[in-house]
Formats: C-alpha cells, structure tokens, sequence
C-alpha cells in the first residue's frame, strides 16, 4: 500500500478565486499523485482584494476526521500544509503531524500568511510565533520573501538576492526544518525563481527564469503544491526547484493576457498538461 503515492493537503477552500485547495487538488492530481484533503475552513473568497466574504471555521472537523483516519490505519507519503485559519489550527495540524508522520513521511508547510511586505488579513504576530513552531517540524518550508521575513523577525526586503537568500535559509534552518525553500528570490535584473538550502549536506540551490516583474495571487500556492507533487515522486532537491520554478512562470505567462483579472488567481488550468511532462523528464 505504502508503494503508492499519497499525499494529505491540509488548507481552506476559498470557493471563489484561484488558491488553496482549488490549486492544491488539480496540480498534485495531474502530477500523478492521488490527493486527500482535509478543509480548514470554507471561505466565499480568498481574503486578498475582496471585501465582505464569508469565513466558516471548520477546526473542530479536523480532530474528528484525523481519528477516523486513524481508525482506518491510513498512512501518507506526504503531509503539505497551506493557509490555516488560527493558532488553534497550527496546533491541531502539529498534532496531526506526530500522528500521522512515519520514517517514510515529508511534510511540507508553506507558511502561507502574508505578501507584499504585509500579514494576510486577521493575523497577528502570535499566529507568526505558532507557525514558527509549526516551520520547526517540517522538512520542507516554502516561504515568500515577506513570511521569512515575518518568522525570523527581519526587515522585509523587496529585493532580496542570492546574497541575501543565503543568510535567509540559514536562519529559516535554525528554525528547526531540513530544508528551507525561498521563493521570489531576485537572480540579476532581469530574473527571478526560488532558492533552497539543505541543512543536512550544508549545500544551497537555485533555480531562475526570466523576470515577469508583476505578482499574482496563488502563486505562492502553485509552487507549494508542485514543489510537494515533485517530492513525492522521489526528485531530486534541484530537480524538483526547477519544476516548481519552470511551472509557476508557466501559469504567470498564462495569466498575463487576463491582467485585470489577476487578483481572482493565474491562470494555471491550461498549463496542467505541462506537468507529467516535466515529472517524466
Ligand atoms: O494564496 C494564499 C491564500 C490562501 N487562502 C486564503 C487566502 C490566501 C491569500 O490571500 O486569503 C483564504
């Protein structure tokens, strides 16, 4: 049973805009990769650029799903988490994490909590101190330039180069995770893509494409679930950054002809058959 690759994604469903467990399902799917889900909660929209959605709070589903699973004696190859709701939710999700992880388990968290220089709407500084905490268990965290800077207590900067990506992931490592993964990372003027260090071999990695110079909503996301769709298929640590890279320039690319619809998530659906393509090379 463990031969098969199952992963559990553990984030809300914004039911209108393009994030979360919209991109989550369809990305790791088409890798090839079947994908349960646990909702942490259901939002009429995702909470950048729209006002007056809806938020219901499903924490206490989470308990209860993750007993019955363990009745059943279901086990993963993989655990990612996205966007979660409240501190009460990292620590459910931490306990979710001793219950479920075995020798064979990854566990992604992309602490998905804030852009731009700025934390999401409703969180605080005691949300960043729990996901802090939650970072500390993972193997792999995928944090933007804003949230890293959020979890080490830093200045933001916009452009943050490899230099500054180095002296990043080594504090990200003292957080308690294996390997660090920078997104939004700047290589020269004219290209941008991620940056990883394993803590456990002390080496870093990068992989760039050429610079769009503009942000998207979900892009965050997309990477995050490509990035766990190419771990559990076994790539290597460059091989999967590059994917991860290479398929979120694809969507933004996509995206571009749609500009003013932009904030609603890229366009990443037409870009989907792209994926078994690169999981193959
Ligand atoms: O893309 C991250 C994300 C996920 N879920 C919700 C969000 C956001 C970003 O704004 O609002 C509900």
């Amino acid at each position: 049973m463990m031969n098969m690759k199952r992963v559990v994604t553990i984030q809300d469903i914004s039911c209108f805009g393009k994030c979360s467990l919209t991109v989550a399902l369809p990305i790791i799917s088409a890798m090839g990769i079947e994908t349960a889900v646990i909702p942490t909660a259901v939002l009429s929209t995702h909470t950048g650029g729209f006002t007056g959605y809806t938020f219901r709070d499903l924490t206490d589903d989470i308990p209860a799903i993750s007993e019955h699973w363990k009745s059943l004696g279901l086990r993963f190859s993989g655990i990612y988490t996205g966007y979660l709701g409240s501190k009460e939710q990292i620590r459910i999700v931490s306990d979710f994490f001793d219950d479920f992880r075995t020798p064979e388990t990854f566990i992604v968290v992309d602490p998905a909590m804030a852009d731009g220089g700025r934390l999401y709407a409703g969180f605080t500084d005691d949300f960043v101190a729990e996901m802090r905490k939650l970072c500390a268990k993972a193997d792999y965290i995928i944090p933007n330039m804003t949230e890293a800077a959020f979890l080490l207590g830093i200045p933001y900067t916009e452009n943050c180069t490899e230099d500054c990506a180095r002296s990043v992931l080594r504090g990200l490592a003292e957080l308690g995770c294996k390997v660090p993964v920078l997104t939004g990372v700047h290589f020269g003027t004219d290209k941008q893509g991620a940056a990883a260090f394993d803590s456990t071999t002390g080496e870093f990695y990068y992989s760039s494409r050429e610079s769009l110079d503009c942000s998207m909503h979900g892009t965050g996301d997309i990477f995050a679930s490509v990035f766990t769709g190419a771990v559990a298929h076994g790539k290597p640590l460059q091989r999967a950054l590059d994917i991860s890279v290479n398929f979120t320039v694809d969507c933004m690319e996509a995206t571009l002809p749609h500009f003013e619809e932009m904030y609603y998530g890229s366009c990443f659906e037409p870009c989907l058959g792209k994926l078994i393509q690169y999981v193959s090379e």
